[in-house]
């Protein structure tokens, strides 16, 4: 596969582009990275220095590819945080360009805008444009618990509740929908689920929660749910897959004790992930 991957890029660590590529191209995958910023380090050290690029550039840098002739073979487009609407523009132009190119290209949205506990962390306005523009051209969307909740416009807690606020935002567009730290009445204490929906049905995979969500987790997680869902086409797959791989980087993270995700040393688990986790499927 080819996978034109549109996020921030940092020199020391792993985050958006700096942890997606090495997982994509790991499993086999090509990866076009196109940065947004480049920074030294990422932004939950609460100090980084370097650019953001300006959305011209990043304009510049895609049309560049295009004047190569191959953003027709890109299978997937893939986006994680937008710091500017404008570079969220350039995104979903970009997308119409490669699917008027390449009409089973799919775009792939990790729909960054807040947590359980944080809140919203984006700028102003951000998760208004991702629901109401980016969200509609979306084939895949891997928001967490709580950006699933903003985006059908109520709070869920049980499971039923989930899946009906799934459907909900499957209907204003994305096929495929992976929700990750799911909490919800059904799961044991210390536990969470990820749920996977698609067409063919939905599953969850239940799994220990850890004590650490470093930076850069749900980037990786993105990243590999398309990566397994292109080549597998299951849903079911890709969830065990994705879910097994993150594990085995969170706990080598922990071993090491480090703040940045022990992505290359992890690399075993990325290639052949390991049948840790149980699928159960939903409906
Ligand atoms: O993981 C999302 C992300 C993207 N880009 C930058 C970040 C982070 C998270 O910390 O700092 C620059």
């Amino acid at each position: 596969m080819k996978i034109l991957s549109i996020q921030s890029s940092v020199a020391y660590g792993h985050v958006g582009n700096s942890a997606a590529v090495f997982p994509l191209q790991r499993l086999g995958h090509e990866v076009w990275p196109v940065l947004t910023v480049h920074f030294s380090n990422h932004t939950g050290y609460g100090a980084w220095r370097g650019p953001l690029l300006a959305p011209e550039d990043v304009r510049e840098v895609i049309a560049g590819i295009g004047d190569r002739g191959v953003l027709g073979e890109a299978d997937a487009v893939l986006s994680g945080y937008q710091g500017d609407p404008a570079v969220g523009g350039i995104i979903l132009d970009t997308v119409a360009q490669v699917k008027e190119l390449n009409p089973a290209a799919v775009y792939c949205c990790d729909p960054v805008m807040g947590d359980v506990g944080r809140g919203m962390f984006v700028r102003p306005g951000i998760p208004e444009f991702m629901r109401d523009t980016v969200v509609p051209q979306a084939d895949i969307l891997t928001p967490n618990h709580f950006e699933l909740d903003f985006l059908a416009g109520r709070a869920t807690s049980t499971l039923a509740e989930i899946l009906d606020a799934v459907d909900e935002v499957r209907e204003r567009g994305p096929r495929d929908v992976l929700v990750t730290s799911v909490l919800h009445g059904d799961v044991p204490e210390g536990r969470l689920d990820v749920v996977a929906v698609s067409d063919e049905g939905a599953w969850a995979v239940e799994t220990p929660l850890l004590p650490i969500t470093p930076n850069g987790c749900g980037d990786v997680t993105a990243a590999l749910y398309l990566a397994h869902l292109l080549s597998t086409g299951s849903a079911e797959t890709a969830l065990s897959r994705t879910t097994s791989s993150v594990f085995a980087i969170l706990e080598k993270t922990i071993a090491a004790g480090t703040r940045e995700i022990q992505l290359v040393a992890a690399q075993d688990a990325i290639a052949h992930p390991p049948e840790t986790f149980a699928v159960r499927r939903l409906r």
